[in-house]
C-alpha cells in the first residue's frame, strides 16, 4: 500500500466537495479530493439550477463567480399557478433575488479553478473507505489503477452524496436517519428551446404537478409529476411534450416551444436527514447528510452552505492553533438550517403535487393557494424561505 499524508481528505467531487476544496486551496490548507467517477461523468450530471444569494456569495468568495455573474439570469420571483389562477411570489418582498445558473456550470467553474490552482483530485478511485475517524488519526484508503493507497489526515469531509460511503461507515448506533418518500417522482426534459417564460412556474394540475423552468434564455428545463415506479423507458420526447402541453394552463400553451431532448431523467421525490453530521473527525456535508425533493430548489444550496460552514471550522482550526470551536458546533448549526429547508421543500411539494385520488386534498391545496394569493404575509414567508434563510 502506498502511503501519504495531508491535512484534509475530501471524499466526493460534487459541488460540496469542490467548493470546500476551493476554499481550502485559497487558504493554503493541504488536502486531496477522492472521487469515484471520472471528471466527465461528474460534469455530465444535469441537476439543479437555482442559486440562493448565500450560494452566489460563497461562489464569489471562492473566486469562481465571474462566469456566474456574467451568464446567470436574475430571478426576481416565480409564479404559483392552479386552474386558471396564479399568484406571483415577488422576492422584492424580502429584498432578495435568486440566480438561475446550472449546477453543471457551477461544477465546471469549480473544476477549472481547481485545475488552475493545482489542486489534486483523484478521479476514478474505487473502494474508498474512511477509517479511525473516531480517533485523532483518521485515514482514508482507496484503489486506483490496480494500486492501493492510504492517506493519513487530520479530518475527513464526507461530500460523497446520498449513496456515498461515509454515512454508511458510521456504526448504526451512532447515527439516526429520518426518511420520507413521496409516492411520486418527476419526469424531466432538458431541451434547447426558449423557455415559456423567464419566470419559473410551479403548477398544480388535477392530474399532477408540472414546472416550467430554465437554464438560460435558450435552454429550458421542464418537469411533470409521474407515479412512483414509472419507467423512463415508457417515455420519449414526443410523449413528454404531449403530456406536458395537456397539463399546461391555457394561458401558456401558445408559448410552448418543443424540440429534441438533450436529456431526460426520472427523479424520485424523497427527504432524508441524518443526524448528527459529525462523527469525531469526519463530517458529513451536502447530500451525504440530507436530501430533499427538488420542489424547493434547495439541495444544491444546502450542500454549498454546509461546505462553507465546514470550511469556516477548518480555517479556525488551522489558523487559530487547533481551536475546535466552530467544528464542534458544525453539526448543530448545520442541522438547524437543514431542517428548515427540508420543511420548506416538503411543504412546497405538498402544496403543488397530486397527493392522492381523494379530492379533499386538492380542495385543501386550492384553499391554501387562494389564501396565498390574498395574503402578502404568506407571499413574504414563501419568498423568505425560497431565497434562503441566512
Ligand atoms: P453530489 O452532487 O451527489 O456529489 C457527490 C459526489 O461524491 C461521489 N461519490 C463518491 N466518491 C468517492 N467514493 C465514493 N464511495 C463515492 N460515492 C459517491 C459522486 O460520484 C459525486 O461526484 O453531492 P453534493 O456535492 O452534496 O451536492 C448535492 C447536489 O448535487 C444535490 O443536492 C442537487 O443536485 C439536488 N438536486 C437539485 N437540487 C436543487 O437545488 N435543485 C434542483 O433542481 C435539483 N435537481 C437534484 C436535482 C438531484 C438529482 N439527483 C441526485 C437525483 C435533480 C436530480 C436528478
Amino acid at each position: 500500500m502506498e502511503t501519504s499524508r495531508t491535512q484534509v481528505v475530501i471524499i466526493g467531487a460534487g459541488p460540496a466537495g469542490l467548493l470546500l476544496g476551493q476554499f481550502l486551496l485559497q487558504q493554503g490548507i493541504d488536502h486531496i479530493i477522492i472521487e469515484l467517477r471520472s471528471a466527465d461523468y461528474v460534469l455530465g450530471r444535469v441537476r439543479a439550477g437555482v442559486l440562493e444569494e448565500p450560494t452566489v456569495r460563497a461562489l464569489r468568495e471562492a473566486g469562481v463567480g465571474e462566469r456566474m455573474d456574467r451568464e446567470g439570469l436574475k430571478m426576481s420571483g416565480f409564479n404559483l399557478m392552479w386552474n386558471d389562477r396564479q399568484v406571483h411570489i415577488n422576492f422584492g418582498l424580502v429584498n432578495k433575488v435568486a440566480t438561475v445558473y446550472g449546477q453543471t456550470k457551477v461544477t465546471e467553474d469549480l473544476m477549472d479553478a481547481r485545475k488552475a490552482k493545482g489542486g489534486i483530485t483523484e478521479y476514478e478511485a474505487s473502494n474508498v473507505q474512511p477509517h479511525d475517524f473516531d480517533t485523532s488519526r483518521p485515514w482514508v484508503s482507496y484503489e486506483k489503477e490496480g494500486r492501493q493507497f492510504r492517506i493519513d489526515c487530520d479530518f475527513i469531509a464526507g461530500c460523497d452524496g446520498h449513496h456515498g460511503v461515509t454515512r454508511k461507515s458510521v456504526p448504526s448506533d451512532q447515527i439516526k436517519t429520518f426518511d420520507y418518500a413521496f409516492p411520486f417522482g418527476w419526469l424531466a426534459i432538458l431541451a434547447d428551446v426558449p423557455p415559456i417564460s423567464e419566470e419559473v412556474a410551479w403548477i398544480n394540475h388535477t392530474d399532477g404537478f408540472l414546472m416550467c423552468s430554465l437554464r438560460s434564455k435558450t435552454r429550458s428545463r421542464y418537469y411533470f409529476q409521474v407515479p412512483k415506479g414509472e419507467d423512463i423507458k415508457n417515455w420519449n420526447a414526443d410523449l413528454f411534450w404531449t403530456e406536458y402541453r395537456r397539463r399546461l394552463p391555457a394561458s401558456l400553451t401558445d408559448r410552448l416551444v418543443t424540440g429534441p431532448a438533450l436529456e431526460m431523467s426520472l427523479t424520485p421525490l424523497s427527504s432524508s436527514v441524518s443526524t448528527p453530521m459529525r462523527f469525531g473527525r469526519m463530517f458529513l456535508t451536502g447530500d451525504a447528510a440530507h436530501i430533499v425533493p427538488p420542489t424547493g430548489a434547495k439541495g444544491l444550496n444546502m450542500a454549498m452552505a454546509d461546505a462553507k460552514r465546514l470550511f469556516e471550522g477548518l480555517r479556525q482550526f488551522y489558523n487559530d492553533g487547533g481551536d475546535m470551536g466552530l467544528l464542534n458546533t458544525y453539526s448543530d448549526d448545520s442541522l438547524s438550517r437543514v431542517w428548515k429547508a427540508v420543511r420548506f421543500s416538503w411543504w412546497m411539494t405538498n402544496l403543488s403535487h397530486k397527493l392522492s385520488d381523494n379530492p379533499f386534498n386538492r380542495e385543501m391545496q386550492i384553499a391554501e393557494l387562494e389564501y396565498i394569493a390574498q395574503s402578502v404575509a404568506a407571499q413574504t414567508t414563501i419568498a423568505e424561505n425560497f431565497c434562503g434563510l441566512d
